[in-house]
C-alpha cells in the first residue's frame, strides 16, 4: 500500500512538473558536476561530452558543481555538437578580474582541434576588456556578424548568458540575466561547425567560472529564457533529446 502511494504521489508529482517545466529539452547539457576526471558529460544522454584541456579546475558552480578558468593557463572543454541553422545557448558564468583583454565564454568551432583562424569560429560569445558582453556568428558565404555591443556584465556575480540564432526569422539575439541586450539580422545558413569550445573565443580563455551550459535545437522564446533561468537547467532538463518527454530531472533525483 505505501508502495502504491509512492507511486500515486511521485506520478502527481511528475504530471505538475510536466505542466511547471513545458519547455524545451536541450540536445545537449554540460552540469560540470562531476568534480574530478577530465570528461564533462552530457547530462542529456546524447553522448556529446566534453573534454577539459589546459586543466580548468573543479569547483563549486551556479548548480552543484562548475569549471573554472584561467585566461593565463589557456584552459577550455572541447565537445561535439549537432549542425544547427536555428539554436539558442545558455549558460551561467562570472568572471573574476575585470579582464584586460578579451575572454571567452564559449566558441562554436569548424574542427575539433584549435584553430587559429578567425573564420573557424562560427559563433562566439565572449566579455571585452571593458566587460560589456558580446558575440558573434558567421553565416555561410556572408562573413562576421556581429552582435550589438549593449551590456555591462558585472564581475564577481553568477550572470546568466543566452544566444539565440533563428534561421527562420533571420535574426540573431543576445540575452543577458534573461533580458534581450541585441539583435542582429542576418542571411544564410550558418557555416558548418562540429565542436563547441567552452571558456574559450579564438586564443582567449575564460577568467572565472562557468556552469550549466546547454545548446537547444530551437530558438527559446523570452520567456522560456526567463524560465530556464528561473527554474534552473536541472529542473528543466530530461535526461533525453525533443523526442522524449521531459520531467524534473533535478527534483527526481532528490
Ligand atoms: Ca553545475
Amino acid at each position: 500500500m505505501k508502495t502504491l502511494r509512492f507511486i500515486s504521489v511521485l506520478a502527481l508529482s511528475l504530471v505538475f512538473c510536466l505542466q511547471v517545466y513545458s519547455m524545451p529539452s536541450p540536445v545537449a547539457l554540460w552540469q560540470f558536476n562531476e568534480g574530478a576526471g577530465t570528461v564533462a558529460g552530457d547530462s542529456t544522454g546524447n553522448g556529446y561530452n566534453g573534454t577539459l584541456r589546459n586543466d580548468p579546475q573543479w569547483g563549486d558552480g551556479y548548480s552543484g558543481g562548475g569549471l573554472w578558468f584561467t585566461f593565463a593557463g589557456g584552459s577550455n572543454v572541447i565537445a561535439p555538437v549537432p549542425y544547427l541553422n536555428t539554436l539558442t545557448i545558455m549558460m551561467w558564468a562570472q568572471y573574476t578580474d575585470t579582464p584586460t583583454t578579451n575572454i571567452g565564454l564559449l566558441h562554436v568551432q569548424a574542427g575539433e582541434d584549435e584553430n587559429a583562424d578567425p573564420g573557424s569560429k562560427i559563433i562566439g560569445i565572449w566579455v571585452e576588456n571593458t566587460g560589456i558582453l558580446w558575440g558573434r556568428i558567421i553565416p555561410d558565404g556572408v562573413g562576421n556578424v556581429n552582435l550589438p555591443k549593449n551590456a555591462v556584465m558585472e564581475a564577481n556575480v553568477w550572470n546568466h548568458v543566452a544566444l539565440i540564432i533563428n534561421a527562420d526569422s533571420g535574426k540573431a539575439t543576445q540575452y543577458l540575466n534573461g533580458e534581450a541586450i541585441g539583435e542582429v539580422d542576418y542571411s544564410g545558413t550558418m557555416t558548418a561547425f562540429t565542436f563547441a569550445n567552452i571558456g574559450r573565443q579564438g586564443n582567449e580563455s575564460w577568467e572565472g567560472g562557468i556552469d550549466e551550459v546547454a545548446l537547444f535545437d530551437q530558438a527559446l522564446t523570452a520567456d522560456e529564457i526567463k524560465e530556464a533561468m528561473s527554474n534552473g537547467l536541472g529542473g528543466v532538463s530530461a535526461v533525453s533529446s525533443n523526442d522524449k518527454a521531459s520531467s524534473c530531472w533535478g527534483e527526481i533525483k532528490d
